[in-house]
């Protein structure tokens, strides 16, 4: 009887064979998956808690429901559920950090305050790990952000403490990315708004972009940190208005060519985020995506591989837009296992960006260039039903990580060995 390694590799060259019909490259496509990184979000780990002294309860709109045990309580705990989370996942990846993510050693040390040492032991951890850095300041779970204004706020002392956060976490930024020799992606979302309708949407919106282009005046080296801002529709408590709505960040993006990041969640759900992409390359440098499913009211649900997040891979591809596009995971949920639902939402993403990959492409624009619709719509649906598991199958084993069907396995032995022992 065949063992399993040979079963997969026969399924995968009878898989591969399907694909060269349509003239598609599997190996190729394998290849440029594993040069692709994903920005793993720390915050899933510890339902966006963070490990500052200094700090309020969990604000700015952002919820996490649910009390499943085991989350991290401190930077090594967190560390050690990552080193699981990377064991599970094929390829190469990177760590999204918060600010409130600091080593603070028990001290007091406020948001206008932290240095690049505060994260030292963050970047000498992925520098072990051949990783990248990306990093977020932290605009919310703060006593100066409880009425739920920072970088907008009309009270100038704590505007002032916000623009000083921001100007800290860009050095901060640009350290990470000088000691680990990769750009740093460094993203502001703040939570400004109101719940219920203001009489006045101009001037907030004013100090914002004032504030921001306080925090951007010194110019930091584009190999050290990239600079992105985030948009948002609406927050619990920010119902109404958000200062940092679409419009207002696409424009700002634009006029002082930062970073525009995508977050899946912060759209009107029939808005298609896939199809802002190629728009929005067309006007900024280069684009972040925060992955993640809204549900309802939240837009933070674990990401599964929906049509929606397929639909994102494939603008990628198709667009060859990969070199532009940063892809950082944005979801938190303590109702599951955490580490799976890290481990879940990356292996979704890369499932999607590896059937993106997997596409006929050349054939489809062919067809598209003869103007044969039809073929079109036909090719697209038979895409479909293309073997794709094996393909996927032989990705995982080749990347000595678990095939699909098998990684949970490792979660619970870590949940048992790890998780189940914080008590
Ligand atoms: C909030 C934004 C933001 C946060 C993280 C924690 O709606 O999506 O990106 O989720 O900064
Ligand atoms: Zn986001």
């Amino acid at each position: 009887m065949a063992t399993k390694n040979e079963a997969i590799e026969r399924a995968f060259s009878l898989a591969s064979e399907r694909y060269a019909e349509q003239g598609v490259n599997v190996a190729s496509a394998l290849k440029t998956l594993a040069s692709i990184p994903i920005s793993l979000h720390c915050w899933q780990g510890d339902d966006v808690g963070g490990f500052e002294t200094i700090r309020g309860a969990l604000g700015g709109g952002l919820a996490v429901t649910g009390n499943y045990p085991g989350k991290a309580r401190s930077a090594e705990e967190l560390r050690a559920d990552l080193d699981k989370v990377l064991s599970l996942l094929p390829g190469r990846h990177r760590l999204n950090l918060h600010a409130s993510y600091g080593e603070f050693a028990g001290q007091p040390v406020d948001r206008d305050q932290i240095e690049p040492r505060h994260f030292q032991g963050w970047i000498d951890w992925a520098k072990e790990r051949r990783m990248g850095i990306d990093f977020n300041p932290t605009y919310f779970s703060h006593p100066k952000a409880c009425d739920g204004f920072t970088l907008a706020h009309s009270n100038k002392k704590i505007r002032r403490f916000w623009i000083d956060h921001g100007i800290r976490c860009r050095e901060i930024g640009a350290e990470i990315g000088k000691q680990l020799e990769t750009p740093c992606v460094t993203n502001f979302w703040i939570p400004d708004g109101y719940k219920d309708t203001p009489a006045d949407r101009k001037s907030p919106r004013e100090r914002l972009a004032e504030s921001l282009d306080e925090i951007f005046a010194k110019l930091l080296p584009g190999k050290h940190i990239l600079d992105s801002v985030e948009p948002k529709l609406f927050g619990l408590g920010s119902e109404t208005y958000v200062v940092g709505s679409y419009d207002f960040y696409f424009g700002y993006a634009v006029s002082r060519q930062k970073m525009l990041c995508l977050d899946a969640g912060h759209f009107h759900p029939t808005e298609n985020v896939a199809d802002k992409i190629s728009s929005v390359l067309e006007f900024v440098p280069e684009i972040l995506l925060h992955v993640s499913r809204g549900v309802r009211w939240d837009s933070d649900h674990v990401v599964t591989l929906t049509d929606e997040l397929e639909a994102i891979a494939q603008e990628l591809v198709r667009g060859r837009f990969l070199k532009r596009v940063h892809i950082g995971l944005d979801y938190f949920d303590a109702s599951i296992n955490r580490v799976a639902a890290w481990v879940l939402g990356a292996r979704a993403l890369l499932k999607a960006l590896l059937l993106a990959l997997l596409e006929p492409s050349e054939r489809l624009r062919q067809l598209e260039s003869q103007n044969d619709l039809t073929a079109r719509l036909v090719l697209l649906e038979e895409t479909k039903t293309l073997p794709f598991g094996p393909i996927w199958d032989y990705y995982c084993q080749q990347q000595n990580c678990p095939v699909e069907g098998k990684w949970l396995e490792q979660v619970r032995c870590h949940e048992t060995a790890v998780l189940s022992k914080r008590i």
